[in-house]
């Protein structure tokens, strides 16, 4: 006989293996429940849903770790910042959604690409599609004064972003170039010193961060494969002598990209450099804008990018007498690619006017690009 006992012990058996046997929630689920947790401004619940080696890339920055997620989290909440999330994508836990963003109340920004990553039941990554190689790209930075560049030896290949900190009283910018052959830096300091205006066949272009104004920072997002690379500064002194010749060159080894090194960057509008011009595909708008650099040309090209004063030209501050301070500000760009290469940068735009210019001097005639056509003024609404 069946005592009542047996009956209550018989279905909290069951339950347990019910409970063990529930699926466990879907990622969808853990997104929407981790941001109701921030919109009720509860830490520690958003918290519990955070894995260990999470990455947020948001507007505020890229956070890497709990710790640091944490700190983001915190200032998200102090600041009133609210979300709304819908029409969910699930491709094996990676969750695309549209989402509207709200300060107390107010909405400050809407997407169609916001982007969160769950494993094993915890996030792993929030961004958007369009940051995620953020995420996982590194950062190497470099410093030039007016004696050399300093900076690491090695570094980690695949895509990376190169800055460049000015502190000399001249602006300089890093040229990546790769070595063949078992060729070394001062082979290649040979070879440019015989004709400053071509790389031997052995060497080949690769950009990098072009010149920040003296005292500020710079930056490209550069696909460097394996190998063994020089950094060098073509531009001249007041002499007409290359800063590589006063020892603006370093020898740079790079080593086979990680596993789960960063994608290509996706970009806001492409800048195609030809023989000899620039054209903009895409639209640039105000804030933070990735750029694709596109060489579509037979030589090699490179992009200098200005925010001009209002009121002047791309010529004005071409013309700028020496001794004199140019009416503009350097936002970089990028050194010299070669034909078919492309590669980024990511700046803030401000409404004005820019300018883009190429120095590279033209392999048949010696002039340089800009005065061939590659002198050419943007107007950010
Ligand atoms: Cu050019």
């Amino acid at each position: 006989m069946f005592t009542k006992r047996l009956v209550l012990s018989m279905i909290f058996v069951l339950s347990i293996l019910l409970a063990a046997c529930a699926p466990a929630a879907a990622p969808a689920d853990i997104v929407q429940r981790y941001y109701e947790a921030v919109n009720a401004k509860q830490l520690d619940t958003a918290m519990s849903y955070i894995a260990d080696d999470v990455v947020f890339v948001n507007p505020i920055g890229v956070f890497s770790g709990k710790d640091s997620v944490r700190e983001s989290l915190q200032i998200v909440m102090d600041e009133g910042i609210t979300f709304e999330l819908s029409n969910f994508r699930d491709t094996n836990g990676r969750i695309v959604y549209d989402y509207q963003v709200f300060v107390n109340g107010e909405q400050v920004e809407t997407g169609t690409d916001g982007l969160t990553v769950v494993r094993e039941g915890k996030i792993t990554l929030d961004a958007t599609e369009r940051w995620e190689w953020k995420a996982y790209v590194t950062n190497v930075a470099f410093t030039a004064d007016d004696a050399g560049f300093s900076g690491p030896d090695e570094i980690t290949g695949g895509w990376v972003t190169i800055s460049l900190t000015g502190e000399g009283q001249e602006p300089h910018h890093i040229q990546i170039v790769k070595l063949e052959a078992g060729k070394t830096l001062d082979d290649l300091k040979a070879a440019l010193t015989a004709d400053p205006e071509s790389y031997p066949d052995w060497a080949k272009s690769f950009g990098g961060p072009n010149a920040p104004d003296p005292g500020g920072n710079t930056s490209a997002v550069v696909n460097l494969p394996a190998g063994r690379y020089a950094l060098i500064d073509l531009i001249p002194d007041a002499e007409g002598v290359p800063h590589f010749q006063n020892g603006l060159m370093k020898a740079l080894t790079v080593t086979e990209p990680a596993g789960d090194s960063a994608g290509e960057p996706q970009a806001d509008a492409t800048v195609t450099l030809d023989d000899f011009s620039f054209s903009l595909t895409g639209e640039l708008a105000a804030g933070e804008q990735t750029i694709r650099f596109l060489n579509s040309g037979e030589q090699a090209h490179e992009a200098f990018l200005v925010r001009l004063e209002d009121g002047k030209t791309a010529e004005d501050y071409l013309n700028t007498l020496p001794g004199e301070i140019p009416p503009g500000t350097s936002l970089g760009g990028i050194t010299g690619i070669a034909p078919d290469d492309s590669q980024y940068i990511v700046v803030n735009l401000e409404p004005g006017t820019y300018a883009l210019y190429c120095f590279l001097p033209d392999m048949a005639s010696h002039t340089p690009h800009f005065a061939l056509g590659m002198m050419q003024e943007i107007v950010i609404e």
